[in-house]
Parts: structure tokens; sequence; C-alpha cells
């Protein structure tokens, strides 16, 4: 008689999905690399696209490797002109539900910080975060964001600093 097969992992919880990437026409991979590494190693199932990505690309990847995130990063300090419209992509591909995080150097020059997190919150990103992000820091919110998302409640509850 046939018995089965015992599943391999008994976990309770779903490995996440993140795609990330570098935007517009920008260069730095070391940052993306390091994130990579560190979500990785933390379990989460890295889509890497590398750096100088499209809009396009980061919302062809989102819904071919159905994300549950979308990390953004940007150094060279475009990142105003490369998102514009970003949050309308994602939505017309459906995918409102994907958390967006963007991080990096994300303005020109030595700005007001909390400026530039009001901008991109209101271009529709979860969370912004600036240049001395610790890797562990994204983790510790996507653990959050990403486990809070099957109560509304508990997410409308939760007070976001980044
Ligand atoms: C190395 C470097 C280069 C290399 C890149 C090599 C490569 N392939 O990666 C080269 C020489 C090619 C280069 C080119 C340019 N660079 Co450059 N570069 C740097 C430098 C010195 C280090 C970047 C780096 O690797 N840091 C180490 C990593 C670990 O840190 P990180 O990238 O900041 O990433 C961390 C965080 O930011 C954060 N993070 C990043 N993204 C995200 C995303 C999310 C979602 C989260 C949560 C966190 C997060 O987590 C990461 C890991 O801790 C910085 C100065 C600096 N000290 O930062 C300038 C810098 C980024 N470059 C700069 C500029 C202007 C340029 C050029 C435009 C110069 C030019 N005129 O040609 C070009 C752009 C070319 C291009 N198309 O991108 C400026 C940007 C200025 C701004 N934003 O206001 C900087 C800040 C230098 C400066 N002070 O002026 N650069």
């Amino acid at each position: 008689m046939f018995m089965g097969v015992a599943p391999v992992c008994s976990c309770t919880h779903m490995v996440r999905t993140v795609v990330l990437g570098v935007i517009g026409s920008d260069a730095h991979v070391v940052g993306i690399t390091i994130l990579e590494q560190a979500l990785s190693a933390n379990g989460f199932d890295v889509v890497n696209l590398g750096v100088q990505n499209s809009q396009t690309e980061f919302v062809d990847a989102a819904d071919e490797h159905d994300a549950d995130a979308v990390l953004v990063s940007s150094l060279y300090g475009h990142a105003k002109q490369d998102c514009q419209g970003f949050h309308h992509e994602v939505a017309a591909a459906g995918l409102e539900d994907v958390t967006t995080y963007i991080g990096g150097n994300l303005a020109v020059g030595q700005d007001d910080f909390e400026e530039t997190r009001q901008h991109f919150r209101e271009l529709g990103f979860d969370r912004v975060f600036d240049s001395e992000t610790d890797p562990e820091e994204a983790i510790e919110a996507l653990r959050t964001d990403l486990d809070v998302r099957s109560s509304e409640a508990e997410r409308e509850s939760q007070t976001l600093t980044a």
C-alpha cells in the first residue's frame, strides 16, 4: 500500500519571495549584493535583478515570481525621476498587495531625509530607507510587514518608522 511521503519541511511559515534591484541608469551594485546575501541568509527567496532596471522590469519580475515584496535601490541621486509613476505600473499589473520598499542615496547631496522619505511615501512606497540602513533593519521590517498581511486590523495598527 502507498504510504505517502512525509513533507521534507514541516515549517508553519511560507518562504517569502523578494524582488530586488537597482532602478534607472544606476550601476551601483554593491548595496544590493549585500542586501541579497543578508536576505538569503535569513530565509528569503531573493530574485536579484541587478543594476539598471526599468520600472517595467521590476513589475514583470514581481508578477512572474509572485513576489511578496519589491525592494528598489538607488544610489546615484535620480530616484525621484526614476520612480515617478512606479506605483501606477504596479497597480496596472494588479500587484497593489505587493509590499514596496526603496532605499539608498535617494536625493542629490545632503538633504533633509525626512522630506525625502515623505516624498517616496507619497509616491506609494511602504517604507523608505536611507544609505545608512543596516540590512538587518530592512529584514526586520519585511518580517513585520509580510507577517501582518494576513490581518488587515493588525496591519493598520502598525506604526511605520522607515
Ligand atoms: C563605488 C561607487 C561608485 C562606483 C560603482 C561601482 C559599482 N558597480 O557598484 C562607480 C565608480 C561606477 C560610481 C559611479 C557613479 N557614482 Co558613485 N559611488 C560609489 C561609492 C564610493 C560607494 C557606493 C558603495 O558601493 N557603497 C557600499 C554599499 C554597501 O553601500 P550602499 O550602496 O549605500 O548600500 C547600502 C545602503 O545604501 C542600503 N541600501 C541601498 N539600496 C537599498 C534598497 C533598500 C530597499 C534598502 C532597504 C536598503 C538599501 O543598504 C545597502 C547595504 O548596507 C559612493 C559613495 C559612498 N560612500 O556611498 C558613490 C556615490 C553613490 N556615487 C555617486 C555618483 C554621483 C556617481 C556618478 C553619477 C558619478 C559620475 N558623475 O559619473 C556615477 C553613476 C554611474 C551610474 N550609472 O550609476 C554619488 C551619489 C550622489 C547622490 N546620490 O547625491 C555618491 C554618493 C558619491 C558622492 N558622495 O557624491 N560610483
